[in-house]
């Protein structure tokens, strides 16, 4: 018996660090199962499956360069002015829940895992009956799950310290769980929109903000039309002169980054950079006797490389799963989309409004940071590169489509302010902060508190509340155009077609 546990254990293991936590192969089996329920021939599904993974794979060439080349830059103001500070970034918030869980609550890490499994399951489940819970969208994206799976047992440890370990593993099982399912499921129709039918969902740590953000531009929208005001995308809009260059993404994300990393490096000073050569053994920073200058230009031009490679691992992958995942809603989950990394998102819409959205993000964190040094908060955040730029990016791109330029910019600027207000928040509160770290995307800066603050207060009814209140919204989603709702996954031509001739009836009706 013991011999079977052990091979159990041993597989989960494997399945869990190889496929689970890393989408690259997620999707490419996603992809792979589809082909094959499409009766494929194998050489055409295997082909598939490499072309996913090579794609997801220069994906993270483009997101890591990203993350690797800038995070430190940010992190390096922390170390350059001796702050004692908690830096909001997923790896960080992850780090600090490790290294606080055995001395804050006497558990291990490894019970976070199994948690990812049981709310990965539930996600399934939920679709599955999507007859009664009206939910489309399966979360893939195992990396951020990980992060996620972290904060949220810290999460309810806090609320509920003495809470056995297979409860705490079931109650926070069915709330990430729902938490994925609604989320994603929410940003659908935002998602399908932007990219045209692309047949997914987003999948990652601003899910709730999507929705939010889109809504709100909506809003903005039908207030700039009722003023009889043109809301220009930034893709319309006109640049004259000189300023023409811009229209051109690539030199307005380098000029932009130059500008923006050139301020900051330049604070940080030469001998920062050197001093970061030596510690990394010359894996980063500059070389002794290198040019200051050249190293800043290089370092902020490779903004604009980086977010290109992204792309093109975006364009490789997608096509494929759209393609192959009709073989999975066709088969085992009917009227259903994946949920893939937020960064998918980017290689849709105004490339340039990735940049928008990220600087206009940044001034919003770094105005609260300053706000926090002012008034002596306890806990001082340093702005991390990855909330700074997937969230605010990704409002960017959203806001743009659909409001235009103005809110692309409003939007993002507000989200940089909540990110850093609601992150010192929860972090001093529930102590993330003593470990240096907090997750500190979006929703994890926002729902998440609000979730954290109803369990701690309400206690075990305020599980049942959140609960209540995931299980509520695809329901409201639903009846506000049950003809559409589920149409948007299984026909969207046939969905744009309804959406255009609702649109020409109001119109004409309002015309009268
Ligand atoms: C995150 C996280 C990453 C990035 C990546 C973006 O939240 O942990 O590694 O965003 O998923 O592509």
């Amino acid at each position: 018996m013991q011999g079977f546990l052990d091979v159990l254990v041993k597989i989960w293991d494997f399945f869990a660090n190889n496929i689970l936590t890393q989408p690259a192969y997620m999707i490419g089996f996603i992809v792979l199962l589809g082909y094959i329920l499409e009766r494929k021939p194998f050489y055409e599904s295997l082909a598939g499956f490499l072309k996913a993974v090579i794609g997801y794979m220069i994906l993270n060439v483009g997101s890591g360069g990203l993350v690797n080349s800038f995070r430190p830059i940010l992190t390096g103001l922390k170390d350059r002015f001796h702050l004692t500070a908690t830096v909001i970034d997923p790896y960080f918030g992850q780090n600090a829940v490790t290294a606080g869980l055995d001395k804050t609550f006497g558990r291990t890490f490894g019970d976070v895992m199994l948690l990812l499994l049981f709310a990965f399951i539930f996600n399934i489940l939920l679709v599955r009956f999507q007859k009664y819970t009206k939910l489309r969208a399966v979360f893939t994206t195992g990396n951020v799950q990980v992060q996620q799976a972290a904060t949220a047992f810290w999460l309810l440890l806090f609320c509920f310290p003495q809470m056995g370990r297979l409860e705490v593993l079931i109650v926070m099982g069915i709330i990430l769980g729902l938490y994925w399912a609604v989320g994603s499921n929410m940003t659908i129709r935002y998602t399908q929109d932007l990219t045209d039918g692309g047949g997914f969902a987003v999948a990652h740590q601003q899910v709730f903000g999507i929705a939010f953000v889109s809504w709100l531009a909506d809003k903005f929208k039908a207030h700039e039309v009722k003023a009889k005001k043109k809301a220009s995308r930034l893709e319309d809009i006109e640049l004259p002169g000189f300023l023409k260059i811009f229209n051109e993404n690539m030199v307005a994300t380098g000029i932009l980054m130059l500008f923006f990393f050139g301020i900051i490096m330049l604070v940080l000073g030469k001998p920062y950079f050197l001093q970061v050569f030596v510690d990394t053994k010359g894996a980063s920073g500059l070389a002794p006797g290198g040019s200051f200058f050249f190293y800043i230009l290089s370092t902020s031009l490779s903004f604009a490389v980086y977010l290109t490679i992204l792309q093109l691992g975006v364009r490789t992958f997608v096509g494929e799963l759209t393609e192959s995942f009709s073989g999975i809603s066709d088969r085992l989950l009917p009227g259903s989309v994946p949920g893939i990394d937020v960064a998918a998102t980017f290689a849709f819409g105004e490339p340039n409004a990735v940049t928008i959205g990220f600087l206009f993000g940044a001034l919003g964190q770094f105005i609260a940071i300053g706000a926090l040094l002012v008034f002596h908060s306890p806990t001082i955040i340093i702005a991390g590169f990855i909330p700074l730029f997937f969230d605010n990016a990704a409002f960017g791109v959203f806001a743009n489509r659909r409001a235009g330029a103005k809110a692309a910019m409003i939007l993002p600027f507000f989200s940089g302010l909540i990110q850093v207000f609601g992150a010192a928040l929860i972090s001093t509160w529930v102590g993330l902060n003593k470990f240096g770290g907090y997750l500190g995307m979006f929703d994890w800066d926002t729902v998440w508190p609000f979730f954290t603050v109803l369990m701690k207060y309400l206690g075990y009814i305020g599980i049942v509340v959140v609960a209540l209140i995931l299980i509520i919204i695809p329901q409201l989603e639903y009846r506000h155009d049950p003809k559409n709702y589920f149409l948007m996954v299984t026909d969207y031509d046939q969905y744009k077609e309804n959406v255009a001739k609702a649109k020409a009836e109001k119109a004409a009706k309002a015309a009268k």
